[in-house]
């Protein structure tokens, strides 16, 4: 790791993460091809569609004229629950995952084999990336089972040949002890977990910096630049960003490296990535736009172009870096999640960049849009003071008008005691709720009152 923090992490796979883009477009154009035999040949839903887009074999499509063929969506995927859009025979498959989705509403993933082996490869890339070898010891804190965290990292570490220590979410005592037991160098959580293994440790009293962890992967959940310097500094390591969506394949879709400059290498060799505008033409790299992956070489649920919902930007690959692959931003949000606040749209996302980077605020916040009165929508925003000594009324005002003044919209921000917004110690952080009728006032919202 240390010799990882002067120079670039070396490759885990140069052919794919280094090679020269342009023989990366022939093998995309090959695995395309390919990726639409298998479709047509499985004769579902995707065929269907690509018949009727005049695609009778996969020699017809060329990745320049992509954005021609249909899409699939998550919508898709609930009306042909619980198999989804399977493409091979059920005995084919060797498990399955999913995600309880932001609507509460399951979608469930097949993997073949070959699935499988994609997956540890395209992970054990991004923790090579973060500067993990065979020496390091990864402590898992994603959660295992359906949830992709925790497995996929797990696929990872065990083919980089690194030592995996499964310990899921949550526990956190038995965390703590096995970072002072064990002394990993690399730690996989979700950011709202990590920030509240950080408080943990402080609360032993451990000084920040002073234990075994030099990097963080995390992921699964949005997070801002200012979360990462908060999370940085509660538990002194480089802290990385890492996507995925189990549809494609869970995490690994994506990940920063230690030299990727804040961007994410996306694994385009086997997700090929495409950003999207809302009537669904192309948008420039450097625009934000709907990300739309393109399974290549997956076969238990391969899907051609599936609008994943997340809006970010997509750029060419770092200047300087051997990793040759697109990058794309830390999301900016879900195309689900903006808020329409009085004909403003906003992310989350920056209601979160302008709190944190208050210093007198902790991590933990909480945003309520509040359409009781449809025609008054109101964002009520719940932020902890970091310390005693806070005037919380004046900061809350002061937090309102920065909103009002980056944003362009108004909110009521409450300052209350550190402490007091719910945590999430399993699972994904839910930093975002809607509250649409009733008077009644959900317990997890009372500190907003
Ligand atoms: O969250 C896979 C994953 C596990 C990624 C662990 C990273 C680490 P799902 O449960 O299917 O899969 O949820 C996918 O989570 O469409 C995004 O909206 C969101 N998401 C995933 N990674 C990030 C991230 C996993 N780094 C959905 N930043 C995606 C922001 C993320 N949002």
């Amino acid at each position: 790791m240390t010799a990882a923090e002067s120079a670039p992490p070396a490759l885990v796979d140069p052919d794919a993460e280094g090679c020269q883009p342009e023989q990366r477009r022939e093998l995309q154009q090959q695995r395309l091809g390919e990726l639409v035999d298998r479709l047509l040949r499985a004769d579902g839903l995707q065929a269907q569609r690509l018949r009727s887009a005049g695609v009778g074999s996969g020699a017809d499509v060329s990745l320049d004229d992509l954005a021609k063929l249909p899409t699939v969506t998550k919508q898709d995927l609930w009306d042909n629950y619980p198999w989804g859009l399977l493409a091979v025979r059920q005995q084919d498959v060797v498990c399955l995952h999913g995600s309880s989705g932001t609507s509460g509403r399951p979608t469930l993933v097949p993997y073949t084999a070959v699935d499988v082996a994609i997956w540890a490869e395209v992970m054990a890339r991004a923790l090579g990336g973060a500067g993990a070898t065979r020496s390091s010891v990864i402590q898992v804190a994603y959660g295992y089972g359906l949830f992709t965290g925790g497995q996929g990292i797990h696929h990872g570490g065990m083919r980089l040949g690194a030592t995996v220590l499964p310990m899921s979410a949550g526990m956190t005592e038995r965390q703590l002890r096995m970072l002072a037991d064990l002394h990993p160098d690399v730690l996989c959580c979700t950011p709202s977990y990590a920030i509240y293994l950080g408080e943990a440790l402080r609360a032993e009293g451990v000084e920040p910096g002073t234990g075994s962890l030099k990097v963080g992967i995390f992921g699964a959940e949005p997070w801002t630049a200012a979360m990462r310097d908060q999370i940085e500094t509660l538990l002194g390591l480089r802290a990385l960003d890492i996507y995925g969506l189990s549809e494609i394949i869970g995490p690994g879709v994506a990940c920063e490296s230690l030299d990727s400059d804040g961007q994410l290498n996306v694994a385009e060799d086997h997700f090929y990535v495409e950003a999207i505008d809302a009537e669904g033409h192309p948008v420039r790299d450097g625009t934000p736009g709907e990300l739309v992956f393109s399974t290549l070489t997956k076969t238990g649920m391969p899907l051609l172009r599936y609008r994943s919902g997340d809006i970010a930007t997509l750029s060419g690959p770092a200047s300087g870096s051997p990793r040759t692959l697109r990058r794309m931003s830390k999301l900016l949000g879900r195309r689900d999640d903006m808020l329409v606040i009085r004909g403003v749209n906003v992310f989350p996302t920056e209601i979160e960049a302008v709190l944190l980077a208050d210093e007198r605020i902790g991590p933990h916040y909480l945003i309520v849009e509040d359409r009781r009165v449809p025609a008054r929508p109101e964002l009520r925003v719940a932020v902890e003071s970091a310390s005693a000594a806070v005037d919380t009324v004046t900061l809350g005002d002061q937090l309102s008008a920065a909103l009002r003044e980056r944003l362009g919209v108004g909110c009521q921000v409450r300052v209350v005691a550190a402490g007091t917004v719910p945590r999430t110690e399993v699972g994904k952080a839910r930093r975002l709720e809607r509250w649409t009728e009733g008077d009644a006032v959900p317990e997890r919202w009372q500190v907003l009152l």
